[in-house]
């Protein structure tokens, strides 16, 4: 079996971006409407008034100061709260193809390949528009690429996963070239009205090329030193969104299909997790952490990638060591380590190492370690 390579990236991001202070605004907003409809039951204590919100907060307990999204109009908008997506027709590209196919041009070119050098698209992500047909049939289409494609779902590790399905498929001669593509359209699954989650998620879509040794003639090509995976099941990160909504006695309402966590409990929980994933991994590639060059961490809460890489190199990690996206791009689930590989991987020297490392919900955590071939 030969090496395999990640020989492209590319990044789509959407064009309209909130900040921490106008997403408040909007809640905040909200929340006083609701109580002062509601004022005769708050003062009888027969139902809570809706907390406030706080831009100092969301900065403080995440890190995050804006998120970029494919609707800021009606998110903000007290009456909707929800993104305003025009309906297309069936010959239209779905707006998730129309992502991924700005990303994958982006991820090909850097590469250098065109659709024929490629066999495979991966549709890894959160949050799929449709059940069928798979998004990812639609995207290769798009691309004019001559094999096959599928969607899949681990929630936040979706593109580590899908990295770990790419390089498994190439070992076995299935494809000469995969590429992982990863629409995340949070805002789509997010409850703007719940005090605790609104200010989570933001919207992006990343492509990653994965090639067989073809790859290693690529400037700048990244080899896979080898992915490692690791899911548990875990009720503190839940959306039950799905196609037995309607059958369901009673019916659940809109929040109750919506994101909901545990955000305590998953910081608690993941950050042990995660470290003894990274630690394992190295180990079993005959690695030692102070080799590590870069941790591109899946982006939802800067304290929690601050304590994860200290355990994992055992010193503080400067920004160079562990890249910051989501100040700007906020949890953009399984885009975030993807688009911090993206954004901060072209100083490193040929025969520096990295991990790429994701984490969400399941639990799942992906680990994929990737060395620099020539620059
Ligand atoms: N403004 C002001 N105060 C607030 C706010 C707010 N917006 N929200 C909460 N507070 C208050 C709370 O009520 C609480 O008050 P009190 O102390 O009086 O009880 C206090 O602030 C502290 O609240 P928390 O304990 O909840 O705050 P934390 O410090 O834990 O921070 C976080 C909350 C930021 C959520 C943090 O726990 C976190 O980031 N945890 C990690 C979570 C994580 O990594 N999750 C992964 C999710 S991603 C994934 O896998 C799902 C993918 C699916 C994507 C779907 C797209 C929609």
């Amino acid at each position: 079996m030969g090496a395999i390579y990640i020989t492209g990236s590319g990044l789509f991001t959407p064009e309209q971006s909130i900040s921490n202070d106008e997403l408040v605004a909007a809640y905040n907003e909200f929340a006083r409407r609701h109580n002062e409809a509601n004022a005769g039951a708050i003062t009888a204590g027969e139902c809570e008034p809706m907390p406030m919100s706080a831009s100092d907060f969301i900065v403080k307990a995440s890190g995050i100061q804006s998120r970029y999204v494919i609707d800021k109009q009606g998110i903000l908008d007290v009456e909707r709260m929800r993104p305003v997506l025009r309906r297309r027709s069936e010959d239209e590209p779905s707006i998730q193809c129309e992502m991924s196919v700005s990303a994958a041009r982006e991820a090909m070119a850097n590469a250098g390949r065109e659709a024929a050098d490629i066999d495979a698209v991966i549709v890894a992500c959160s949050n799929l528009q449709r059940a069928y047909p798979a998004i990812a049939v639609e995207v290769q289409q798009a691309l004019g690429i001559d094999g096959w494609a599928f969607d899949m779902n681990v929630a936040c590790s979706s593109a580590t996963f899908g990295l770990q399905m790419a390089a498994d498929t190439i070992a076995r001669d299935s494809a000469r070239a995969v590429l992982v593509i990863s629409p995340e359209i949070c805002s789509g699954h997010l409850n703007f009205r719940d005090r605790d989650s609104h200010f989570i998620f933001g919207d992006a879509c990343t492509a990653v090329l994965v090639e067989n040794d073809n790859g290693q003639k690529t400037p700048g090509a990244f080899e896979i030193l080898g992915t490692r995976l690791k899911t548990r099941f875990s009720n503190n990160i839940r959306n039950d969104q799905g196609f037995l909504n309607r059958a369901e006695e009673p019916p659940r309402t809109d929040d109750e299909r919506l994101f909901r966590q545990q955000g305590r409990k998953v910081f608690k929980d993941v950050v042990p997790m995660v470290n003894d994933l990274i630690l394992g991994h190295l180990a079993s590639l005959g690695l030692r952490s102070d080799q590590l060059k870069r941790l591109w961490f899946h982006q939802a809460n800067l304290s929690m990638n601050q304590l994860i890489a200290r355990r994992v190199l055992g010193h503080e990690a400067s920004p160079q060591e562990a890249p910051v996206i989501l100040d700007r791009y906020a949890n953009t689930s399984s885009a975030g380590s993807i688009i911090a590989f993206h954004q901060h991987h072209d100083d490193l020297d040929a025969g520096d190492t990295g991990v790429i490392c994701s984490f969400g919900a399941g639990y799942s955590a992906g680990s994929v370690v990737i060395r620099r071939t020539s620059h």
